[in-house]
């Protein structure tokens, strides 16, 4: 077939390092940008398929996110603008992972699978963020598509979730927004600017928020949004990409598992300060408090507040609609036992990795889901949204359920439901501070969070690591479950699992327990463990 000759001849130019091995991960590929050239192109082939296949427009976002600038990686999204459906997250390995001499086959094996029809037009839209690499390897990306004669859109930069945002609009012909960055702002920002109109006592000083954008797109984004905001929201930018690296000492990455400030953050006692990752998917919150200590709000808090707010108003409005919130092993232990004993929400736990979460908060008429590292948003199911777009018109109801509803209504039309977005996450804070007529500091002691530690070791493959019960517990290699559960015991409160990153090389280990102290020390010696039975490498923890 002479599609197949130019998929050929244009995978030359794109050629695989012989033998280099690569996995779709929590997120996509992830590695060093060097490495990734031919993963780009094959992506570019593989969007063209799944395009044709669901005879719909396919995202693929060039970006690594929260990791360090050398590396990049790239994140397919799929037609409702959620991550790609996991049969074809195999597929993507089979083809980073296949020969040159092989790659036609392993087309062809897909397209027969499938059951794909090559005369299907096929349309992806791409976007890239950053980092300096990201240009030439959207580039590879976009090789891909036409040697396959797929149509392409390129954003650009672009946040990732605005990349989601726009696979969706697309797909949805309309109905969910436009498919242009304008559009997306708009959208947002309308909707936010009728909410904060019932902000009580709204003063200058509470506009005011401090942004750590992490040197990397979320800050290049936030300054176009700010214009069409109309000064409802007063934003200090920082680390904003002018001259510091990307994610380097700053970042909500870097926040969340240091936990400590960001570096150039010009912070005052008590100022309600947030960072984004690098490719604006996922907030934290903080600040200082008056002697100093630095306070975290991750993405427990987040949900935390976001579930408390809509709880409220769900009441207010009178709707019977179930609320859940999902959350991963990392969620801190008292914000499950604050949402379930104090809240009675139901709560669910997954896997790490916003596809896990998003499937789960599908099953629910609302599903919060957040991971703790702030990435995450709120889902409404069709039933719910009609319930209360409906109620927001309904003339014949009393003023307490219509005001309810019709903030109901912006609240939704100001998420992201295609992902977890930074910036909408922002600003659905900011708007729920503002409505509740709440400080950081109010929000901050909702529930206290067990001091805690995460922390990494290098294994020579990470692979030996296998978990169940929502990467709680291991089943391989034997004994490390047997070590921990009796490491566990010895703190008081405590709690510690290991698993393997699917972004970057190495195993990740948390520990809570009662105070810091103990939440260090189990961390440590859990991570002994994992190095002396899981085949650490270098230096010993
Ligand atoms: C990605 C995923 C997140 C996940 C994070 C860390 O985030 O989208 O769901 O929590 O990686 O994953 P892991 O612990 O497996 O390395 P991002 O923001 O880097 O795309």
């Amino acid at each position: 077939m002479a599609q197949f000759q130019e998929v050929s001849q244009k995978s030359l130019l794109h050629p695989k390092p012989k033998g280099l091995m690569l996995q779709y991960g929590t997120a996509g590929f992830r590695t060093t940008a060097k490495d990734l050239d031919h993963v780009m192109f094959r992506m570019g082939l593989l969007a063209t398929l799944r395009s044709k296949k669901t005879k719909s427009t396919i995202g693929v976002m060039v970006t690594a996110s929260h990791n360090p600038e050398e590396d990049n990686g790239v994140k397919l999204i799929d037609p409702m603008g959620e991550m790609v459906t996991p049969a074809w997250e195999g597929y993507a390995t089979q083809l980073a992972n296949a020969e040159q001499e092989a790659l036609c086959t392993v087309l062809k094996d897909i397209i027969e699978k499938e059951d794909i029809n090559m005369s299907e037009t096929a349309s992806v839209f791409i976007g890239r963020d950053t980092r300096p690499s990201s240009e030439n390897l959207s580039q590879a990306v976009l090789d891909g598509i036409s040697s396959l004669g797929g149509n392409s859109k390129d954003y650009g930069l672009v946040t990732t979730p605005q990349l989601h945002y726009m696979v969706r609009c697309r797909n949805t012909n309309g109905s969910y927004g436009t498919d242009t960055l304008q559009g997306y702002y708009q959208k947002i920002s309308q909707a936010f600017i009728k909410l904060i109109k019932n902000a009580k006592n709204h003063t200058d000083d509470q506009k005011r928020l401090l942004v750590d954008g992490a040197n990397g797109i979320g800050a290049l984004k936030l300054r176009e949004l700010e214009i069409f905001l109309e000064s409802a929201l007063q934003v200090l930018l920082f680390n904003d990409g002018s001259n510091g690296k990307l994610n380097y000492m700053c970042g909500a990455d870097y926040v969340k598992v240091q936990q400590k400030s960001p570096k150039g953050m010009g912070m005052e006692a008590g100022q309600r300060c947030c960072s984004f990752d690098g490719d604006a998917d996922r907030i934290v919150y903080y600040y200082n408090d008056s002697v100093g200590c630095f306070h975290l709000l991750d993405g427990d808090k987040i949900a935390t507040l976001i579930s408390t707010y809509l709880k409220e108003l769900l009441t207010q409005a009178g709707l019977n609609l179930q609320i859940a919130v999902v959350q991963t092993a990392y969620a801190n232990g008292s914000s499950t036992l604050y949402l379930e004993d104090i809240m009675k929400v139901t709560v669910c736990c997954t896997k790490t990795g916003v596809k896990h979460l998003h499937h789960a908060a599908q099953n629910f008429d609302i599903g919060v889901y957040f991971e703790a590292n702030g990435h995450g948003t709120v889902l409404f199911s069709q039933k719910a949204e009609e319930q209360i777009r409906q109620l927001a018109k309904d003339t014949n109801a009393s003023d307490e359920k219509k005001h309810a509803a019709e903030l109901l209504e912006n609240t939704i039309n100001l998420i992201n439901q295609a992902t977890g977005d930074a910036i909408s996450d922002m600003l659905v804070i900011e708007a729920v501070l503002a409505v509740k007529g709440m400080t950081v500091q109010e929000w901050d002691s909702i529930y206290t969070d067990l001091p805690n530690r995460q922390l990494k070791v290098k294994v020579a493959d990470r692979r030996v690591i296998d978990t169940k019960d929502a990467e709680r517990r291991t089943v391989t290699p034997a004994g490390l479950q047997d070590a921990i559960d009796s490491l566990v015991k010895k703190y008081t409160k405590a709690r510690a699992f290991v698993r393997p990153s699917g972004t970057e090389d190495v195993v990740r280990v948390y520990a809570e327990a009662d105070t810091q102290e103990s939440a260090d020390g189990l961390a440590h010696e859990v991570s002994l463990a994992v190095y002396c039975l899981a085949g650490g490498v270098g230096e010993k923890p």
